[in-house]
């Protein structure tokens, strides 16, 4: 995570979030991110960040011990939580006329786990809406927004003093907690993909007295994590927190004594386990040196929006291409076909418009990638297929 932090690289708030959660890091890595991300802050939040954006920095800041409604660089200053409570807010409205939030279920628990850990009005309604769409969703809620969803119902169960309203947040927590114990239990450790684990250990371990007298057995959900090598600098920022014994909950309660912002010396939370080591980054030889050539099949779908279109090629790439180099070798071979634009994101490259059909937050679409009938779990920059195997991206809705 700390190599991930550059001059010029874009800040991202998880990383910085994970480093005060798990403290011990350099402080020159914690000083630069944080600067950056004020800068950020700054620039882009008064004119128009998604919700979550917001939620996510003032997690962030108040890991760092700053006061998110007094943030200041670059000779400006911008009050992040009137801001965010405006963007979930608009949420909500949206939420009550058009029957899905302005963004998405995971970004309104972002926003409500950070008002409630700031203590400023507006979690609450959130919360219960939350709630409700966890005890009925209207299509099935994946683990992570179910995951965020309770680490922000156990902030607000814990401030709120209406009972009929604890109860709800309650049921709603014990509901979502069970099921993840279940599912661990089925299938040998794993709660969603192993992506989601970071986000569902957090949650677990959140919220103990809501699936008590049960027990979870945290030494099987870790087992399966310490077995995988995690690259990504967001997937290993939210896992962190929980290979700690720590969640985003105690993003607003560090100790900020100590003149550098957040503390190193919050004990973490016995696990009764010691934590396991990350791999250390392993080196892959370059693919057009070690490898033998494969063939993959690439077909891009839109049977959504404006002239329907449907195309299949299959492309020869040596053993180990991601599925951005397929794509690549597609939109060589045929340009007026298989052209295709990208934008680096926290979690990697993303995808945004093939064949001139661009996904849209606003319509809710997005070019979703299978193999077979079954999404990919990893984006197209880390998602390496076999040979023979057969991916479409489909342009959807979410
Ligand atoms: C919401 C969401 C989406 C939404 C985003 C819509 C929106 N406008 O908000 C949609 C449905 C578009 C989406 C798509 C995909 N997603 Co998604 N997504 C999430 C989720 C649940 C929350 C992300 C978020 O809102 N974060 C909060 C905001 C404030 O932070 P952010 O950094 O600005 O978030 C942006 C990026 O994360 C980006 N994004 C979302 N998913 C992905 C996936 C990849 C690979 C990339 C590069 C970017 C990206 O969209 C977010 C909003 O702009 C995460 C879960 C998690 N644990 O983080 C999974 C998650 C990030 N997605 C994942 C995956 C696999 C995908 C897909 C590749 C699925 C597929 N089979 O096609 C596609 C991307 C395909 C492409 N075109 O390149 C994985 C990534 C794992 C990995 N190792 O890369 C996650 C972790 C879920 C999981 N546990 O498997 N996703």
């Amino acid at each position: 995570m700390e190599g991930s932090v550059l001059e010029d690289a874009s800040p991202n708030p998880s990383v910085l979030l994970a480093l005060n959660l798990a403290g011990g890091s350099s402080r020159d890595v914690q000083k630069l991110l944080l600067q950056q991300l004020k800068e950020e802050a700054v620039k882009r939040a008064p004119k128009g960040m998604a919700s979550g954006e917001v939620a996510l920095l003032v997690l962030a800041l108040l890991s760092s011990c700053q006061d998110p409604q007094q943030v200041q660089a670059l000779g400006m200053s911008v009050d992040l939580l009137g801001i965010l409570q405006q963007a979930t807010d608009g949420e909500l409205a949206s939420m009550e006329v058009e029957g899905v939030p302005r963004t998405t279920l995971y970004s309104i628990g972002l926003d409500a786990l950070s008002l409630c850990l700031t203590g400023v009005g507006g979690y609450q309604e959130a919360s219960v809406e939350l709630a409700r769409e966890l005890l009925s969703p209207s299509s099935p809620l994946s683990v992570d927004t179910r995951a965020m969803a309770v680490l922000a119902l156990v902030c607000t169960h814990g401030r709120t003093e209406l009972q009929d309203e604890r109860d709800l947040l309650r049921e709603a927590v014990s509901v979502v907690t069970n099921a993840f114990l279940d599912e661990q239990e089925q299938s040998g450790g794993l709660i969603g993909n192993i992506y989601s684990m970071g986000l569902a250990m957090q949650a677990l371990q959140s919220a103990g007295m809501f699936y008590a007298p049960r027990q979870w057995d945290c030494s099987q959900a870790l087992s399966v994590v310490s077995k995988h090598h995690f690259q990504l600098p967001t997937a290993i920022a939210q896992l962190l927190p929980a290979l700690l014994g720590r969640t985003y909950l105690d993003a607003g309660s560090l100790d900020c004594s100590s003149s550098t912002g957040a503390s190193r010396s919050i004990p973490a939370a016995s696990m009764g386990t010691t934590a396991p080591a990350l791999h250390p980054r392993r080196r892959s030889m370059p693919a057009s040196l070690a490898a033998q050539p494969i063939t993959v099949q690439f077909s891009i779908i839109n049977r959504l929006q404006g002239k329907p279109f449907s195309f299949s090629i299959t492309v020869s790439v040596p053993d180990g291409s991601t599925l951005l180099e397929v794509m690549e070798v597609a939109a060589k071979e045929n340009p007026e076909v298989y052209s295709f634009q990208t934008e680096q994101m926290s979690w990697g490259i993303m995808v945004v418009s093939i064949h001139g059909l661009a996904g849209s937050a606003e319509d809710r679409t997005y070019w979703c990638f299978l193999s077979g009938s079954d999404a990919l779990q990893e984006g197209v920059g880390l998602y390496k297929p076999h040979n023979g195997e057969h991916i479409q991206a489909v342009f959807s809705t979410y």
